[in-house]
């Protein structure tokens, strides 16, 4: 078990040494070191792998002197492999808090200048009643929804150990259609999904992991990052609209295809940030892939009672909205008015049609 422990390990690495984006002459010197290393990493391990075996046999034909000297050099192969496996991380990490400096871990931010609105919907649920004027801000968004990528930054630059966003804690098995991984160990079978790409966006993240991400990117940047307002959430989707959706009216499901994934066309599966058209104001996937939170509580009734500018929800409540539908919704949980909501309950808390985008003031 502790070779198969090792040998992902080793997987990883080279995964990562992969992916990872050049930026400047230090970035592509750090990355051809790790790149370096792995392969390093991966000869030793079959070098070991090979010597294990070529023990085995001479054990299996009598050569116990010749069994173990195999088997120690495939001890001191494995050693050098893990090793080797643990600098190319250490040279991946660095490029993670490098690229953060720059920027590159940065979510995108597009600037929405404040104005007016009707926020709501008369065609909706009785949640969505009644359509009232809205005033807010200015503001920033997200140009895309928070990625693996940066939110995987974040965990391990931080040492965030919640639940939220480990996709392998959290695999209930029962709707994504990724393909299946199977481990032993400990005389134990696993199975679970092949984790999402780094572009997709993030998912089973608790309203409080999201807040937290916020806060440690503040931190970093000296920006003061949080989560949209429902009321601004909505104002940036709609993009100066009236329609159900920001590009029309209608389950038209050849607009919706080119503008969000959803339950006909998303294969049980997110998919990578922005590969659907953006709405007017240049903003991806309000419409679908994941449900996105925002800050306020939930309100049923709020809409009744709100401010006209800058509402921020009511002070107190059980459930944190959450807007947009997802992967697994059908068209009418896209629309721009339409609000649902979970309980923040976390670390921990999540689902995989759960994730956020960030916001930020001017
Ligand atoms: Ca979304």
């Amino acid at each position: 078990m502790r070779r198969l422990a090792r040998l992902l390990v080793v997987s990883l690495v080279v995964c990562v040494s992969v992916c990872a984006v050049s930026g400047g002459a230090e970035d592509v010197r750090r990355n051809a070191v790790a790149q370096k290393v792995s392969e390093f990493a991966k000869t030793e391990w079959s070098s070991a792998e090979t010597a294990l075996s070529c023990g085995r046999n001479k054990y299996n034909s009598g050569d116990y002197a010749g069994a173990r000297t195999e088997l120690d050099k495939a001890g001191t192969l494995y050693a050098q492999a893990e090793s080797a496996a643990r600098k190319a991380k250490q040279e991946k990490w660095i490029w993670t808090l490098e690229g953060l400096k720059r920027g590159q871990i940065e979510p995108e931010m597009v600037l929405i200048k404040g104005g007016a609105f009707m926020m709501g919907s008369n065609d909706g649920l009785s949640d969505e009643r009644p359509v009232h004027r809205v005033t807010v801000s200015d503001f920033h968004i997200g140009k895309y929804e928070v990625t693996n990528a940066q939110y995987k930054a974040f965990r391990e630059a931080s040492g965030y150990d919640a639940r939220g966003g480990d996709y392998l804690r959290h695999f209930r098995g029962v709707r994504s259609n990724r393909p299946i991984i199977e481990e032993y160990r400990g005389g134990m079978r696993f199975v679970y999904p092949q984790p999402p790409p780094d572009a997709c966006p993030i998912e089973w993240v608790g309203w409080k992991d999201a807040v937290a991400y916020c806060k440690w990117l503040s931190d970093q940047t000296g920006k003061r990052y949080r989560l949209p307002t429902e009321a601004e959430w909505e104002y940036a989707c709609r993009a100066g609209t009236t329609t159900e959706y920001s590009f029309g009216d209608g389950e038209n499901s050849l607009e919706m295809e080119e503008y969000g994934w959803w339950a006909v066309n998303s294969g049980r599966n997110t998919h990578e940030v922005g590969s659907k058209k953006p709405n007017p104001w240049g903003l991806h996937d309000m419409h679908g892939n994941v449900w996105e939170w925002c800050a306020d509580w939930y309100g049923e009734d709020y809409y009744s009672k709100t401010p006209e500018t800058d509402p921020g929800g009511p002070s107190s409540g059980k459930y944190r909205v959450l807007r947009g539908g997802s992967w697994s919704r059908l068209t009418s949980f896209l629309r721009s008015a339409y609000r649902s909501y979970d309980r923040p309950l976390s670390p921990g808390r999540g689902d995989d049609g759960f994730g956020f985008r960030v916001a930020r003031d001017p």
